[in-house]
């Protein structure tokens, strides 16, 4: 059999890579993390021959191959090595969970992105907008331990990933998750327990001054 070898082209801030990071964890791969130092100002070589398409990260290099786009990375990994799978069984389950992680996709990630990045007089809107958005997995989540009921699952790794930001999200839109959804701020909570999640997560006060750094770039500081 080839020998494993497996690397990820990354950035310390990214939500999407942090998901990869948490799915690597999970299956228990070892891997090399390569950091990509600034991307607004320069892309290695590196990532632009692996992901010419996108030029973006994560990529997933498995004996050299390159994979792109962060769920079609934990579909892989969950298919390449598939003790304690990510999916249910079920056909129908499993069109759920990937439903749901292109929600989170095209959802929670641009609207918590437009609270933090919105003028003063915009992050109502864009809070209520995140707040509504949120509502759904709340429901969907219900009196479940996971998005994939026993077992931390695709849908649990594509949002938690995601979950470093909330905090400069609460911050600048002026609320408390735990106050409009207590059980989908408990999920976080119980996730962040994992091992797996406490070790591929960045620190949220990182996060939340990386933020400020940002805001400050677009004079919103
Ligand atoms: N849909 C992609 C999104 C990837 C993405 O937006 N990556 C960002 C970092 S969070 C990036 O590489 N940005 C640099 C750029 O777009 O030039 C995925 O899920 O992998």
């Amino acid at each position: 059999m080839e020998k494993e070898n497996v690397k990820l082209l990354s950035m310390w801030a990214s939500p999407v890579c942090m998901r990869v990071k948490v799915a690597l964890a999970e299956k228990d791969i070892a891997y090399e993390e390569i950091l990509e130092d600034d991307l607004k100002n320069g892309k290695s070589e590196l990532l632009l021959k692996s992901n010419p398409v996108h030029k973006q990260v994560p990529v997933l290099l498995h004996n050299d191959k390159p994979i792109a786009e962060s769920t079609n990375i934990i579909t892989y990994i969950d298919q390449v090595w598939p003790a304690k799978p990510f999916f249910p069984s079920c056909e129908y389950e499993r069109s759920r969970a990937r439903f749901l992680a292109d929600y989170i996709d095209r959802k929670v990630y641009p609207a918590g992105r437009a609270i933090r990045g919105s003028p003063e007089d915009q992050v109502e809107a864009a809070k209520k907008e995140f707040l509504d958005i949120l509502m759904y997995l709340d429901g969907t989540l219900g009196e479940k331990d996971n998005f994939n009921g026993d077992t931390f699952g695709f849908v649990d790794i594509s949002l938690i990933g995601l979950t470093s930001w909330f905090p400069a999200y609460e911050k600048y839109g002026g609320f408390k998750l735990e106050d409009h959804y207590p059980k989908l701020a408990a999920w976080i909570t119980r996730s962040w327990a994992r091992e797996t999640v406490s070790v591929s997560l960045a620190n949220p006060e990182k996060i939340l001054n990386f933020v400020m750094e940002i805001r400050k770039i677009y004079g919103l500081e």
